[in-house]
């Protein structure tokens, strides 16, 4: 029996995720899809009001702490991304595990250079990626790469942690390392594919369903299961 597709959208600050992954559900529904829409952080669970809050600066967690909860997060929601994809409904994620990897990661790049004592427990990327490890692994993921400069022309950075211009550069260095095949999450990524995400909504939207119909016919073809990170 078919089943539904994994598709994951990654990438920084304002490279259009949310308007890219909506737009998709709305093509795959009208292709006559059964399609799930989800977030991380889903910040209506009791875990994600406490991500909420971290990012909001309204309170404060330790690197470890914070990183541990954006993964319970998600294994908050593993079972119903296996459930929905075993029944044919095609999953459609705006961010997932990349970005827990790629922020951490960042954050620890970040503190290193600005102390002269090493952090007590570097945040490395492999450390950063084993509490992902066995969560439904995507059939695609689609990072939306933009420029700094391109992020910061679309507004409206400042309101949250993680939104200065200087942690955006190294997340985007470390998606880039990832991508690239460094570490065991870039070893275990699977179908990564770069998209320009500078150029207009409608050029990105062409190339996102490009690389969607690619990955759909192969995985029908070869009749690839549902893997694990
Ligand atoms: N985080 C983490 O640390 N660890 C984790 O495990 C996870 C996340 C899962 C919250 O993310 C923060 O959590 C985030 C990473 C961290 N921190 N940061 N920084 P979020 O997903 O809740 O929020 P967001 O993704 O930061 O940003 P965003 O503003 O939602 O960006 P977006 O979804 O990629 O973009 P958008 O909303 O679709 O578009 C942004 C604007 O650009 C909007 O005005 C659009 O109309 C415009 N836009 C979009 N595409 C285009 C094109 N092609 N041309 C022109 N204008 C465009
Ligand atoms: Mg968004």
């Amino acid at each position: 029996m078919a089943r539904g597709k994994l598709i994951v959208f990654e990438g920084l600050d304002r490279s259009g995720k949310s308007s890219q992954s909506l737009r998709l559900v709305e093509k795959l529904e009208a292709d006559g899809h059964h399609v799930l829409h989800m977030r991380f952080p889903d910040r209506t669970t009791p875990i994600g009001r406490l991500i909420d809050a971290y990012l909001k600066g309204e309170s404060n967690q330790d690197d470890h702490v914070i990183h541990l909860l954006f993964s319970a997060n998600r294994w908050e929601a593993s079972s119903t991304i296996h459930s929905h994809l075993a029944a044919n409904t095609t999953v459609v994620l705006d961010r997932y595990f990349y970005s827990g990897i790629a922020y951490t990661h960042a954050k620890s790049l970040l503190s290193s250079t600005s102390s002269p004592s090493p952090p007590p427990s570097p945040l490395t990327l492999d450390w950063c990626t084993s509490p992902d490890v066995g969560l439904p692994r995507p059939d695609l993921t689609l990072f939306l790469d933009l420029t700094l400069e391109e992020a910061a022309r679309r507004g409206g950075y400042g309101g949250e942690r993680y939104e200065k211009r200087e942690m955006q550069e190294r997340v985007r260095e470390v998606f880039g390392r990832v991508w690239m095949g460094e570490g065991d999450a870039g070893r275990k990524a699977g179908e990564f594919v770069r998209v320009d995400a500078g150029k207009g909504m409608e050029e990105v939207e062409e190339e996102v369903w490009m690389n969607v119909r690619d990955m759909w016919e192969s995985v029908e073809r070869e009749g690839k299961g549902v893997g694990v990170f």
